[in-house]
């Protein structure tokens, strides 16, 4: 028999949004032990997701879709997973970087971030470095959270690093790199603090330095 986590799995990758939705509820109505398991299932289902679109199965469309049916989990899952966690970490600032448009891993990440605690201003897609510092000096921000998916993009996240060198912040703020095309060779040539693919690490690391 297949359990409730493994057919929320199944229900992901299949895009089957009334099964979804009905397990998640049956998770939270029964005390929402499970949310951060239920969470893992969907990250899975969603990776599975992007691999039927790179073999051609899935269109864009579905990949758009995957992306607004784990906002609708998270936003439902929410109560229960912040529960473990202390409310009101912190500010952190996330965006999508110049050049770049692609904003499905980055809301994925903000629900993640807010599911966590943290508030979250999101200055949306397709931002330039010298907004990223302006608004980090002015909300008085010291997390940076960038997101990119596109090769240009890490260009993009350097030249965000290099602004908050030339505004003399470098070492008031924390840079996190995220996004397909993010490794440690990359976050080194950025200059960034630290990087993560897997939303859950980010959280957790940005968690660590808000306890310094
Ligand atoms: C959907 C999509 C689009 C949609 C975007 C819709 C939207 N609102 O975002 C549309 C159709 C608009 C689009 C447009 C384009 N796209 Co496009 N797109 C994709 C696609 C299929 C999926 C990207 C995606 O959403 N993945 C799913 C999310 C969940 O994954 P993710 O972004 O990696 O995020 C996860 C992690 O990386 C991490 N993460 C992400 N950010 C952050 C940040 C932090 C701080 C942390 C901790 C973690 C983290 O958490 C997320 C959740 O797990 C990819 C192919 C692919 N397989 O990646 C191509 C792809 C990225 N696109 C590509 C291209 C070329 C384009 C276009 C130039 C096409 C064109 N010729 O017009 C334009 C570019 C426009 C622009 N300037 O940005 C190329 C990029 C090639 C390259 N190396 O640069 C790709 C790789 C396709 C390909 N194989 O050629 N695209």
């Amino acid at each position: 028999m297949m359990t409730n986590l493994e057919k929320l799995q199944t229900a992901v990758v299949e895009l089957e949004e009334t099964a979804v939705m009905e397990i998640v509820e049956q998770i939270m109505t029964s005390g929402g032990n499970d949310a951060q398991a239920a969470m893992e299932a969907c990250r899975e289902g969603l990776n599975k997701v992007g691999q039927l679109f790179e073999s051609g199965e899935y269109f864009i469309s579905e990949l758009v879709f995957a992306g607004v049916l784990m906002t609708q989990v998270l936003e439902r899952l929410k109560p229960a997973l912040s529960k473990n966690f202390d409310q009101q970490l912190g500010k952190i600032l996330l965006c999508t970087v110049e050049g770049d448009l692609h904003d499905i891993g980055k809301n994925i990440v903000k629900a993640m971030f807010e599911a966590a605690g943290f508030q979250v201003a999101d200055l949306g897609i397709d931002v330039k470095a010298n907004v990223i510092v302006e608004t980090a000096k002015t909300e008085n921000i010291s997390i940076i959270g960038l997101s990119g998916v596109l090769t240009l993009a890490i260009d993009s996240m350097k030249a965000v690093v290099d602004a908050f060198k030339n505004a003399g912040m470098r070492d008031k703020v924390h840079i996190i790199i995220g996004g397909n095309p993010v490794t440690q060779e990359v976050c080194d040539y950025v200059g960034a603090d630290a990087w993560a693919v897997n939303p859950q690490l980010g959280v957790n690391l940005c968690r660590e330095w808000v306890k310094g």
